[in-house]
């Protein structure tokens, strides 16, 4: 009887599932844990859904819609015929080949000798990375700032762990046409009122991803002299590193003075060799804080797949040959994505659709205001305009995009509601599926 009593205490009901034929339990307390509660919305989970519902030609999310290059895919192939242990776990904190190829590349780069032991670990593409570096080093009540606009994970990773999130946005140059992501700038006084005494890490990501801003050497120096005045702590996201335009340059905070000791660099052999499924990404930082990175690496996912990251390994080993020569990846791949990234703006331009020209990465976004369209039917009420005018765009005109608001605070998002982001990592023929519909649209069709 005590059993059933305390039974009948602690579940509300077992009650029979009407369709299927099985046994649902209802707990009395709250089921879920805190920490998940307002960070169940994912703007990939949703439009991209949408994309496949309505095969629409996407534009949507940052993927290429073409093959690796040969020389990775070869790789992966030799990989998974290379003998038994391809298929085993491999070194929990990465695949040495892989670690000792990272440090040797990117130590040139940073001129800074990387130890592929202490100073590097091997994630489940970059998204495990920024885990583990929120995980690692954000503390209950900790206090990170982020630059908007922002690749939207950084919040609710923030949140995950307790910390707050404080955000300063990039904001278009006062006065004249903002016709480039160089025109969107930060102010150094406003970012200088955010640091506060409970500030544990600052988040920037150059190339940004959705505007394409490349951060030249004085506005990091800016962010650095910050991190230095008071103590904090960098994650530099750098996932489309290699990606930069009309000579607009890349530069890791890590190698300004005072830098490696404290900043996290994140990267991705999914961005940097079109692989993006194969989800291999890293973190690269000083021993003294990767040690905590590995702690949470250990007890999350503890190793990532063997023959992705022997594939990745040997295609850093081909790029370190051939770095700085036309055979490289690093320069073939932005040297074709710079004719794309042409070709829509253009057709965006014809259509009477303002872009804002990247200086790096695979995004491109355009001012929607100019177009009128009649979204009441939407049943979404609620919902920031440029949700609206990209599930319409989807749904009527078969064209895949993403709402720029999703990369904003609740705070700035309506500010921003008027630009939408178009990916141009697509095949010719992608994009001119894209300017078709585009045209026919303006058309009046
Ligand atoms: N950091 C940034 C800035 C990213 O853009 C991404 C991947 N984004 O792709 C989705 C999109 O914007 O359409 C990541 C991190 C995560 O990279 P990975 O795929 O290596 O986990």
């Amino acid at each position: 009887m005590g059993i059933i009593r305390n039974l009948a205490r602690n579940l509300t009901a077992i009650r029979q599932h009407p369709i299927r034929n099985h046994y649902t339990i209802i707990m009395s307390r709250q089921l879920h844990a805190s920490r998940t509660g307002g960070v169940d919305k994912n703007v990939w989970v949703e439009f991209t859904q949408l994309a496949a519902d309505y095969k629409a030609v996407n534009l949507g999310q940052g993927f290429p819609d073409f093959s690796p290059p040969k020389f990775v895919q070869e790789a992966f192939c030799k990989a998974v015929s290379g003998g038994p242990l391809m298929h085993q776990y491999t070194r929990a904190f990465g695949h040495p080949p892989l670690v000792k190829s990272l440090a040797k590349f990117f130590g040139r780069i940073v001129e800074h000798e990387i130890d592929p032991f202490e100073d590097v670990l091997v994630t489940v593409g970059a998204y495990q990375a920024l885990f583990c570096a929120f995980q690692a080093v954000v503390d209950e009540g900790d206090e990170v700032i982020i630059i908007e606009p922002f690749f939207d994970c950084y919040q609710p990773m923030v949140k995950m762990v307790g910390g707050k999130a404080v955000y300063v946005p990039l904001r278009p140059k006062e006065g004249g046409t903002v016709l480039s992501s160089g025109d969107w700038v930060l102010s150094a006084e406003e970012l200088a009122s955010k640091f506060s005494p409970r500030t544990k890490a600052i988040v920037i990501n150059t190339p940004n991803n959705p505007i394409g801003k490349v951060y030249k050497t004085e506005e990091l120096q800016m962010i650095a002299d910050l991190c230095i005045k008071h103590d904090v702590l960098c994650i530099s996201d750098e996932v489309y590193e290699w990606l930069t335009y009309d000579g607009a340059k890349h530069v890791k905070i890590a190698s300004l003075p005072g830098m490696w000791e404290r900043t996290i660099t994140v990267g991705s052999g999914g961005k940097t060799f079109s692989a993006t499924g194969w989800k291999v990404g890293w973190a690269i930082s000083a021993g003294h804080i990767m040690k905590h990175m590995k702690t949470i690496h250990q007890n999350t996912v503890y190793h990532c797949a063997t023959a992705a990251q022997e594939a990745v390994a040997q295609g850093f080993e081909r790029e370190y040959e051939l770095f700085g020569t036309a055979e490289s990846y690093f320069q073939q791949l932005p040297a074709m994505l710079h004719h794309k990234r042409k070709k829509l703006a253009s057709c965006l331009e014809s259509v009477g659709l303002q872009p804002i020209m990247p200086e790096g990465g695979y995004f491109m976004i355009a001012d929607i205001s100019s177009v009128k369209v009649d979204l009441n039917d939407q049943n979404s009420k609620d919902e920031p305009y440029d949700f609206k005018f990209v599930k319409w765009l989807t749904k009527e005109k078969g064209l895949a995009t993403i709402p720029v608001s999703a990369f904003y605070s609740p705070e700035h998002s309506k500010e921003f509601d008027k630009y939408i982001r178009f990916c141009f990592v697509k095949e010719d023929s992608t994009l001119d599926a894209a300017e078709g519909i585009l045209r026919k649209w303006s058309d009046g069709q």
